[in-house]
């Protein structure tokens, strides 16, 4: 009982007043707290590992009081949310709040290194690639800009595979990443939503109104795990909410009955598996139930969670469009349009015209491809078997559409079968781009050339239907992750000389620097920070693949997932001329030559043939060029495995060069391109994506750009694109074909992509002022231009 007189409230004070504080030895005593009753082990003697858990742990609990703050904050203000779906985030690890200097200070006294401790922390790499990564940064960026953001996703017990290099072959090895715990997210057992799947639809009445009810086969729970982000300078921290799937508890009483205990126990246990494992492609996912079933698990979830949240405030629906926006990350969330549209019209009875009213107003939709190819289908057959209700609803969405369109465009056939969200012919299937462009209020590319073959290409019949619904985001990075965490000596050296550190917080306040660019002791310190990256650049490249690599040489880098589109084979094939050069050389013609390490990352989508074979061909030619003594420090080709956000924030502050060689056309932004710039890092680079817009910021000559230009790519094809090939790149093809870096048979497959009139990717029309491009950069290191005097 509470003290007589006292409001519960006032207890409350008395017991906890005000926040955790952050001076050391608060830190100190907390961590201490964590060791002996969090994690369970003596305060006497703990490990470093032990020492992350319970620095972790206590900065969790500061974050958690800011968390509630902006909860109740917002509750009492209720503006529109944002809710962000997505199936992937790329976090990378997390440590990352405003305290870092007084956390280190703290652990120093106990006998710990913040920076050894950091280094205990794995990823989570709950995603593949640019779109994932892009959405981490995005939290970030809501959260310092004080939004009221929320995003949802799946809380995978198997992140994207490590990549492991045996013999110079891809493999891929389970990442089981919550092993160990982690000690940032904060399991809600409270906070869990039923689930539906299969089954069959009925027809009811409800209070003398037909209506629809949908009988499920399977109800799986959905258990929240929230993930605490701060925002920068700010104490606004949203939330990154993931479902994990648990069996229900209401499941499948029937076969508890039938007296078959085990199997019903091991049946149950398979509901958990939906969240098990991240696909670990980034091109296609056709036609696979799992897929379809993780993409309503975690949608179905969040829109209950959403429309829970806010039913708690508003007494019925007319005000949704005003509370709520929905933002499409990809097609991948878009079964959420049917869902919420079911739960408009079967759950809260609403009719369709007034569900439909409500719905067009709140889906936002991004696409992040330009290839047609990579927009998902789902198979008809499968959508009526997992869930019929949505199929149903899908159908008279598209039947709805289908009469305007015929309305405005009349009987053209062609072009209505082209636009209908069903796609007909021996396997029917439903589109769901077209259906997440035919409900959404707004259609966003992630770039201005994106947006561009958007309207003209991918969705032409779409944009001249729509135009005022289309329109381009341009991607960006933040720089509290590229440079803050990845980068100190640089954050440190930019903070000095603007004598703030406004620019964390807003970028554009970096153009100041413009003013010091010609001071020599701003050069020379900046020197000294590339020095500093690229030492332990080259003293990870010796760990991994025992390689020595020279300070004095120019690292030259392209790190990103393999794909044919983004050209990893030009730049091999590129080393393979540079080393074929160097061996034809006199002994005073190489004293000229600059030095170069090539680094090379990324990991192949596991069934992804052509890119696995890239990735060999990458480590057969370093074998032969790292082992031939009388090229010595004149040439390195080094394979970085098991590239993700950790290595990524090592290696791009140690770059000099870095390669974003995409066929133009092909990449949808480029994100890669924008955490290198921000490191003092020259880009060589085609004229694609986001590229065109870095080029109009910087200017084309303080890059290195070449190749093809978007519109000029049809024309190549069309022609005999072997013709297109200059002799050297015939040359260095024919050295892979006739073995000279061995394994002959396998590579055959790999030449063929590029030769005989295939080569799709036009790597031999573009092969000769790829080459140009390098000799330029090799001309500005020599003069200094790239920063290395
Ligand atoms: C990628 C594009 C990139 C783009 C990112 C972020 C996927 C599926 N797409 O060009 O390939 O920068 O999305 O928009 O990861």
């Amino acid at each position: 009982g509470f003290v007589a007189g006292k409001s519960k409230t006032d207890r409350m004070f008395e017991l906890m007043d005000g926040f955790l504080k952050n001076d050391p030895d608060s830190l100190q005593k907390d961590i201490l707290h964590h060791v002996e009753y969090t994690v369970a082990r003596s305060r006497f003697s703990f490990d470093d590992f032990e020492a992350y858990q319970a620095l972790s742990l206590s900065v969790r609990d500061r974050l958690i009081e800011r968390w509630h703050d902006t909860q109740q904050y917002f509750k009492k203000k209720d503006p529109k949310r944002l809710y962000f779906l997505s199936l992937e985030f790329l976090m990378g690890n997390v440590i990352n709040l405003g305290i870092r200097d007084q956390c280190a200070e703290a652990l120093s006294q106990l006998g710990f290194e913040y920076e050894v401790l950091a280094e205990q922390e794995g990823d989570a790499a709950l995603g593949n690639g640019g779109l994932a990564r892009l959405s981490a940064c995005q939290m970030d960026s809501l959260a310092t800009l004080d939004y009221p953001a929320w995003g949802y996703g799946l809380r995978y017990q198997y992140g994207l595979f490590r990549q492991i290099i045996l013999d110079g072959f891809q493999h891929e090895q389970p990442d089981y990443w919550l092993n160990f715990g982690n000690p940032w997210e904060i399991e809600r057992v409270h906070v869990s939503y039923p689930v539906k799947f299969y089954g069959t639809v009925k027809e009811d009445t409800v209070n003398g109104k037909k209506c629809k009810v949908w009988i499920p086969g399977e109800t799986v729970e959905a258990v929240a795990y929230d993930n605490p982000i701060p925002g920068y300078g700010t104490r606004n921290t949203i939330n990154l909410r993931l479902w994990a799937a648990k069996p229900s508890d209401g499941y499948d009483i029937e076969s508890y009955n039938t007296g078959d205990y085990i199997n019903a126990i091991v049946n149950r246990q398979k509901a958990e598996t939906i969240s098990n494992v991240l696909y670990p492609d980034d091109r296609t996912y056709q036609g696979k139930e799992l897929r379809l079933k993780q993409q309503y698990f975690f949608v179905s979830a969040s829109l209950q969670d959403i429309v829970r949240r806010f039913k708690d405030v508003h007494g019925n629906f007319d005000d949704f469009p005003d509370k709520v926006a929905l933002q499409l990350n990809d097609t991948h969330p878009s079964i959420s349009i049917a869902e919420l549209m079911r739960v408009l019209l079967d759950e809260e009875h609403l009719s369709w015209k007034k569900s439909w009213h409500i719905l067009k107003q709140v889906f936002s939709f991004t696409t992040h491809t330009v290839l047609p190819e990579a927009l998902e289908k789902v198979p008809i057959d499968l959508f009526q078997n997992v869930l019929p209700r949505h199929l149903q609803i899908i159908y008279e969405i598209n039947f709805a559409f289908m009469e305007e369109l015929k309305r405005k465009i009349g009987q053209d056939y062609v072009r209505l079968s082209r636009m209908s969200i069903v796609e007909e012919g021996a396997v029917k299937n439903i589109r769901v781009a077209n259906l997440s462009i035919v409900c959404s209020h707004t259609v966003n590319g992630v770039s201005r050339a994106h947006y561009e073959l958007l309207k003209t290409r991918v969705f032409k019949d779409f944009y001249e239907l729509w135009p005022e619904k289309f329109q381009y985001k341009t991607n960006g990075v933040t720089q509290r992750r590229w440079i803050v965490v990845s980068n100190p000596s640089l954050c440190a050296l930019i903070s000095k000389w603007l004598g703030t550190e406004s620019w964390i917080r807003d970028i554009d306040i970096l153009t100041r620097l413009r003013e010091h660019a010609s001071n020599s002791d701003l050069q020379k310190e900046w020197m000294m920070v590339k020095k500093i990256n690229k030492q332990r650049l080259a003293e990870y490249i010796e760990t991994m693949s025992g390689v020595k690599v020279s300070l004095d040489a120019m690292f030259d880098v392209q790190v990103k997932r393999i794909h044919e589109y983004k050209r990893q084979l030009l730049n091999i094939l590129g080393v393979i001329h540079r080393y074929d050069c160097i061996k034809n050389m006199e002994k005073t013609e190489r004293e000229k030559v600059v030095p170069r390490v090539c680094i090379i990352g990324g990991k192949a989508p596991p069934g992804y043939e052509i890119a696995k074979k890239i990735i060999k061909l990458c480590h057969a030619v370093a074998e032969t060029i790292n082992n031939d003594d009388d090229v010595g420090d004149l040439l390195k080709l080094v394979f970085i495995p098991d590239y993700n956000v950790s290595v990524a924030e090592l290696v791009i502050p140690g770059s000099d060069l870095s390669q974003h060689i995409s066929t133009a056309g092909h990449e949808a932004s480029g994100t890669g391109s924008m955490k290198f710039l921000m490191n003092g890092c020259l880009l060589l680079a085609t004229a694609d994506g986001s590229t065109n817009e870095i080029i109009e910021e910087i200017g084309e000559e303080n890059m290195f750009i070449f190749g093809a230009k978007i519109n000029e790519i049809p024309a190549l094809r069309e022609k005999d694109s072997s013709n297109n090939a200059p002799l050297q790149f015939v040359r260095v093809v024919r050295m892979v074909r006739d073995g000279y870096f061995g394994f002959k048979d396998y590579f055959k497959l790999l030449c063929d992509t590029v030769e005989n009139g295939k080569d799709f990717y036009l790597l031999g029309s573009d092969f000769a002022s790829y080459l140009e491009a390098q000799f330029h950069g090799d001309a500005c290191w020599q003069n200094g231009m790239l920063g290395n005097t």
